[in-house]
């Protein structure tokens, strides 16, 4: 019944990518998914995560998910690939084999056989999962799985993974950089109309648990399905005083366009998830981005927990236009079925428009007056 569980430890440097990939994949995507899912009257499994460009080669656990959600199969998409070139010049497909001793195998070619590595790895892959939520014991949301599709990030925020850097501290809560903004994202969406349904964050890096120094993750969760909308966080309050959180890279004119709503309130974080994260938990009322460089996988998750909480998540070039022609309600939120038209590999799956997420729907509103009255200056 503990949200908050041990992670995998960046103790293990070279080649950061898979490992984490792996570890977290296996110990939060699947096995929380899979938990939250059988709550859906899906049976329990494990997720899985392929390559967004839809290739040939199933991604870990991808076999086990055609296995309990067979309907799912051709609907689990994501950011990474599970194919790597190791020191000695070998491609590599990472997968989850039937037995923990072949994953290790497995696993060594592509950390250059290091033994000892590739066999901590393998047990954490495979290891026994238990997780109980008791908030979720009487959730009672029957969805079919028929018309349901899954996006996974299963790294987001990788510069500040590689980094790795747990020293960086909060300002006004908000951590700018480090550890803490690496995230695990899975958001399930349905298929035909695009919405998200149900999302899953977690935070692998939550606590550095002394003198061990082993991390200790936490996660969130949202539905919101039909009428039934439920979290594992609460709604947050509207700020007095309000706050946004932004790219460190966000264009400076568009900073200065929110500078009549915000004044100095403007917070800078890595991490797109982490920065809609910091929406949902009410650290910052808003999370604006003027540019397409978050993807369906970043969004998808969060989206659906920013929906649960009452929230959500518009495209802001769709959002500014329908506001500017006077059409306010509902404004355009983000969907997660259709590629960009005329876009090639990752850039379909862009949130090619840039993005606000916010909580409160008047908070959102104040937002795209104030970016109106700028329009052209960004
Ligand atoms: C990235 C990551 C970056 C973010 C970028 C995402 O995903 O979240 O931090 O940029 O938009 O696509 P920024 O930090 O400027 O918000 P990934 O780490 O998975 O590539
Ligand atoms: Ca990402
Ligand atoms: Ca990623």
């Amino acid at each position: 019944g503990d949200p908050e569980r041990s992670a995998a430890s960046p103790e293990f440097p070279a080649p950061a990518r898979a490992e984490h990939t792996i570890t977290c994949f296996r110990s939060v995507g699947a096995e929380l998914g899979s938990r939250l899912l059988a709550r859906q009257a899906w049976t329990p499994g494990a997720a899985s995560c392929d390559p967004a460009g839809g290739g040939s080669s199933p991604g870990a656990g991808a076999r086990a998910a055609r296995r309990q959600f067979p309907e799912l199969q051709d609907h689990i998409r994501g950011e990474e690939s599970n194919k790597f070139e190791n020191g000695l010049g070998e491609t590599v497909v990472v997968q989850v084999c039937p037995t923990q001793q072949e994953t290790a195998a497995l696993l060594e070619k592509v950390l250059d056989r290091k033994q000892a590595a590739a066999e901590l790895l393998a047990a954490a892959i495979h290891q026994e999962v238990v997780l109980s939520d008791p908030a979720l014991d009487d959730v009672a949301v029957t969805i079919s799985t028929e018309s349901m599709a899954v996006w996974i990030d299963p790294i987001d925020s990788t510069n500040q993974y590689i980094r790795g850097r747990g020293d960086v501290l909060p300002v006004d809560g908000i951590y700018p950089s480090g550890l803490r903004s690496a995230l695990v994202l899975i958001g399930v969406y349905n298929r035909h109309s695009g919405e998200p349904v149900l999302g899953i964050i977690n935070e692998p890096f939550f606590k550095e648990k002394l003198p061990a120094r082993r991390w200790q993750s936490k996660y969130h969760w949202g539905i919101s399905y039909g009428g039934t909308r439920l979290s594992s966080l609460s709604r947050p309050q509207l700020r007095t005083s309000p706050r946004v959180v932004l790219s460190s890279n966000e264009k400076v004119a568009l900073q200065e366009a929110l500078t009549p709503l915000y004044g100095q309130q403007l917070c800078f974080a890595s991490g797109a998830g982490y920065k809609m994260l910091c929406v949902a938990l009410g650290l910052a009322d808003a999370y604006v981005l003027s540019e397409g460089s978050t993807f369906k996988w970043d969004s998808c998750g969060p989206h659906a927990i920013l929906l649960a909480l009452g929230g959500g998540m518009v495209d802001l070039s769709e959002a500014l236009k329908s506001w500017q022609a006077g059409q306010r309600k509902p404004l355009p939120e983000l969907t997660y079925n259709k590629p960009v038209e005329g876009a090639l590999g990752a850039e379909r799956w862009a949130n090619q428009g840039g993005l606000v997420a916010y909580i409160h729907r008047e908070h959102l509103e104040a937002v795209m007056a104030t970016l109106a009255a700028a329009a052209n200056t960004f």
